[in-house]
């Protein structure tokens, strides 16, 4: 795809816990669009210069740092473990522009209930699954913590009843995975929300005035709802 300096092109969760206040955001900002084909994966600006493409969650992240999108709506979990993946590449350089305050979540440690929890060293030599490697590395190196981290695209929760993991480290937001697994959450590792991303140097073109009013234009929105 070629990229018009003149458009503005947003990356957003296609369908997923995100998709539906996502749009409603953009709506409220006064942004309309239509799909350009039956699978609706990219949809113009109505009368904006915004466009839209909808894609899985886990995308939006690299898209943006293959400046193949300028900006993306997607969980703070899923930017900031993309960005430690793209410490030192030429792809370095995510940053989070604003928290939207919806698909809130933390990401945690959690332990079985009958174990006895004395503190995150009782991870030591121990193995951990997650879907959040780097993020968790991250966590361990400055706790000073030696564990394994078992990497699991999915159904972290039941790594431990499978013999995979001693612990996992998932996203909760009710608790209630967690208890109906048998676990308890022991740390926070990370308060997550949607946010708008993008890379952190300017575009260098049309784009910098629109991104302006398009933040101008969440903002208010964000200064309504709050
Ligand atoms: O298909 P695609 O890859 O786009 O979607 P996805 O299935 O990867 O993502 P989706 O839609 O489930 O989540 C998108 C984003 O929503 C996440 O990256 C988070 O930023 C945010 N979010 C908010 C959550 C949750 N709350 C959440 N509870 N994402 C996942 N969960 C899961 C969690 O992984 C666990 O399995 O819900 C379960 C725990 O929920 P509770 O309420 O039982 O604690
Ligand atoms: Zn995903």
């Amino acid at each position: 795809m070629s990229r018009p300096a003149d458009r503005l092109r947003v990356a957003m969760q296609k369908s997923g816990r995100l998709s539906d206040p996502a749009r409603n955001l953009l709506k409220q900002a006064g942004f309309q669009f239509r799909s350009s084909d039956k699978d609706q994966l990219f949809c113009y600006g109505d009368g904006c210069a915004v466009d839209l493409v909808l894609v899985r969650d886990d995308d939006i992240p690299q898209l943006i740092a293959e400046n193949v999108c300028d900006l993306g709506i997607v969980g703070r979990n899923v930017l900031q473990e993309k960005a430690l993946e793209l410490r030192g590449t030429a792809h370095a350089g995510l940053q989070e522009l604003m928290p939207l305050a919806f698909g809130g979540c933390r990401l945690s440690l959690a332990v079985p209930n009958g174990l006895d929890w004395r503190g995150p060293s009782d991870l030591d030599g121990r193995r951990i699954a997650t879907s959040y490697p780097e993020l968790l590395g991250e966590y361990l190196q400055q706790q000073g913590i030696g564990a394994e981290i078992v990497a699991l695209k999915g159904s972290v929760e039941i790594a431990i009843k499978l013999g995979k993991a001693d612990a996992i480290c998932d996203l909760v937001s009710s608790g209630a995975t967690l208890v109906a697994n048998g676990l308890k959450e022991t740390e926070i590792l990370l308060q997550s929300e949607a946010v708008l991303a993008c890379q952190n140097t300017p575009f260098g073109d049309g784009r910098d005035a629109l991104l302006a009013d398009f933040l101008a234009r969440i903002d208010g929105v964000m200064k309504v709802q709050a």
